[in-house]
């Protein structure tokens, strides 16, 4: 069972087998290679034969839970030791800290959106951007336009009894998950991609790497809530008969057999440090 880490706390060792593992699957020419999980990431971004799969939906949480347990997968299949850590933005709050350094994630754009300037994924030669909407062939950010959320904000979210409520979309107010993906204040998922900018404020986010650190942290955070107020089958909603969004018990494209129902305890499968 994997331990997935604070990444300020990694050590140099761990931090240079996390960026070889990723850099390894990025190398890779064919099946579930890095461009594989950028494409689906964009193949799921809206919805697929009327189904909200992956955002604006209640299935964002174990939608995601389940990619990053492929992704992580993948990474263990190159190099068991490696776990995806996390990045808790309301603690690492600068665009030179962790985990934007320049022996793990690498800093930001130079002058506005521009390529990123140092670590290992700098520079189309070190990380060639292949999936994307936009013509860069080098991973762009441009940090700190807005503000981070807060350990304020994500108590409140925190708070929230209720995992979802109707209509299950970008207008729900009524839950925790529309104000974790981030529709409704405080925004804290959203705001994090807008904050590091660059690929990360689009369709093909998963490009750059910093992607599954953040994603690491939101499930974390659901991970939170669920030892607050349960990891069972009834902390998920909807139960049953709403249509164009994912029930307990339906099947998350493209996850074969993979449900909200069967993601919802992680705890055999990985903890949180
Ligand atoms: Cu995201």
């Amino acid at each position: 069972m994997g331990i997935r880490k604070n990444a300020r706390d990694l050590t140099t060792t761990e931090k240079s087998a996390f960026v070889a593992a990723v850099k390894q699957l990025k190398a890779q020419t064919t099946g579930r290679n890095y461009d594989w999980f950028v494409t689906t990431h964009i193949n799921y971004f809206a919805a697929v034969g009327g189904i909200r799969y992956a955002h604006q939906s209640p299935s964002f949480l174990p939608w995601h839970r389940q990619y990053l347990i492929e992704f992580e997968k993948a990474l263990q299949a190159i190099d068991p030791a490696v776990n995806v850590p996390y990045w808790d933005w309301t603690t690492d709050r600068t665009t030179t800290g962790a985990p934007f350094t320049a022996d793990f994630m690498g800093g930001n754009g130079s002058g506005g959106n521009g390529a990123v300037a140092t670590g290992p994924f700098a520079g189309a030669s070190n990380w060639r951007i292949t999936v994307s909407p936009s013509s860069s062939t080098s991973l762009r950010r441009a940090m700190g336009t807005n503000t981070l959320p807060t350990s304020a904000q994500v108590n409140s979210v925190l708070n929230i009894a209720a995992y979802d409520a109707a209509p299950w979309n970008s207008s729900a107010t009524g839950g925790m998950r529309n104000r974790m993906e981030g529709w409704q204040t405080p925004n804290l998922h959203n705001t994090v991609h807008v904050w590091v900018g660059g690929h990360m404020g689009q369709q093909d986010s998963p490009n750059d790497p910093v992607f599954w650190l953040h994603h690491c942290n939101i499930d974390r955070l659901w991970s939170r809530w669920q030892t607050r107020w349960g990891f069972d089958n009834g902390h998920y909603v909807p139960g049953a008969n709403t249509s164009g969004v994912i029930d307990l018990n339906e099947t998350m494209q493209p996850w074969p057999g993979v449900t909200p129902a069967a993601v919802l305890d992680h705890r055999n499968t990985y903890t949180y440090a």
